[in-house]
């Protein structure tokens, strides 16, 4: 957790006058439904206690001058000239201003100073935690009245067009719309939603983060959203009405594009397969059955890794290494995969146990350390 004054004493430090905002951004974990949102399917994902932070504050000129202290890093850059740049880390920013004026926002240069305490690369969105809290900070600092789903729709665009990854709407709707103790049940074909209380009792939301993130993650991620929409394209060959996978069934699949294109195949059905499976794990989280929540955890995995092909050796390992403790419900790689964490619903008492156990096999297995992460469904992006 980082302090609202914190924030301040270091923007004064780096710009030499005080932030006139400070806004709070979350990470996202997901329960269940990975690789449906941009198929118009459904996800479980809630806000996290670790976020993007970022100060802002509006200049005279149309300069953009931003710190990220992360990289320890300072860029500039005149509002009237953005375009993707090569430092990678200013693109979530400026893909945001870029966004918000082609909806013809009246901007003018500004300020903002980043922090953060959500793992880099460990797949809890950070990414996606800061283009939002980029859209909220200059939301409220140019007055420009946009409403909150409206900054996800703004921050996943940003992504498409100066981060290069088509992702879905999952991340930025989780990081700007969750609320504490609940996670969010997202119909991503019109966006409607309901929270639901994640309660717990015993268990608890415990991440591994292998510490790895393979470098072909974001091509691999366009490609398998390619596979799902060719998928599409030849069931549309028979069935006009079908505008995504949310519109498919398994034998549409069988009849349609098995004969056609064995891995499209297996690809589309992990999908039709996963919003099943979210909705049985969603059914059974209301109904306290925390037993086939977790079961539907370890199928999802399965399907992650040997049908839709984005999970890795770490990622794996970590789930099998689990699966035997009866204390431990559920496990799964969680986000878009090849790296980051897995998500285990795990005994609360047993949780420093298992990473105490785990750690050593795991570091000497891929010489690579695990950290444990314990995280608390949050409220979604805030002015603090
Ligand atoms: C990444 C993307 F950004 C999300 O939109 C989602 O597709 C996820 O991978 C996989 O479920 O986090």
């Amino acid at each position: 957790m980082i302090s609202k004054q914190q924030i301040e004493e270091r923007y004064t430090a780096v710009f030499g006058y005080a932030p006139t905002h400070v806004v709070r951004s979350p990470g996202r974990i997901n329960i269940i439904g990975e690789h449906t949102d941009y198929n118009e399917g459904f996800v479980l994902p809630t806000a996290i206690d670790k976020a993007i932070y970022v100060g802002v504050g509006k200049r005279d000129d149309d300069l953009i001058r931003l710190y990220a202290e992360d990289f320890v890093a300072y860029f500039e850059i005149p509002l009237t000239e953005i375009q993707p740049v090569e430092q990678g880390w200013p693109n979530y920013v400026l893909g945001v201003v870029d966004q918000l004026q082609l909806r013809g926002a009246n901007l003018s240069g500004f300020d903002m100073y980043i922090d953060g305490d959500v793992p880099l690369g460990a797949g809890l969105s950070s990414s996606a935690a800061l283009e939002c809290a980029v859209g909220f900070a200059l939301n409220v600092l140019f007055d420009l009245q946009i409403e909150r789903v409206e900054i996800a729709k703004i921050g996943q665009l940003a992504e498409h067009t100066y981060a290069g990854v088509k992702c879905g709407i999952m991340d930025q709707f989780a990081s700007v719309m969750s609320k504490a103790d609940h996670v969010v049940k997202l119909d991503c074909r019109d966006l409607s939603f309901s929270y639901k209380p994640l309660d717990l009792g015993d268990y608890a939301i415990l991440l591994l983060n292998t510490n790895v993130k393979h470098s072909l993650a974001s091509s691999a991620y366009n490609e398998r959203r390619a596979a799902c929409e060719e998928g599409v394209r030849l069931v549309q060959q028979q069935f006009g009405e079908v505008n995504s996978l949310r519109d498919v069934t398994l034998s549409m699949l069988d009849t349609h594009v098995r004969p056609v294109d064995m891995d499209v195949y297996r690809k589309c059905r992990f999908v039709v397969e996963e919003n099943e499976r979210l909705n049985s794990a969603c059914e059974a989280l209301e109904q306290g059955d925390l037993e086939t929540v977790g079961q539907q955890m370890f199928r999802a995995h399965e399907g992650l890794s040997d049908e839709y092909e984005v999970s890795c050796p770490e990622l794996d390992f970590l789930v099998e290494y689990v699966r035997p403790f009866p204390e431990v419900l559920g496990a799964r790689m969680m986000g878009g995969g090849f790296g980051g964490c897995t998500i285990n619903l795990v005994k609360k008492s047993f949780q420093d146990l298992l990473v105490e156990r785990l750690s050593p096999v795991y570091k000497d297995r891929f010489d690579l350390e695990l950290t444990a992460i314990k995280v608390i469904p949050s409220n979604g992006t805030e002015l603090l």
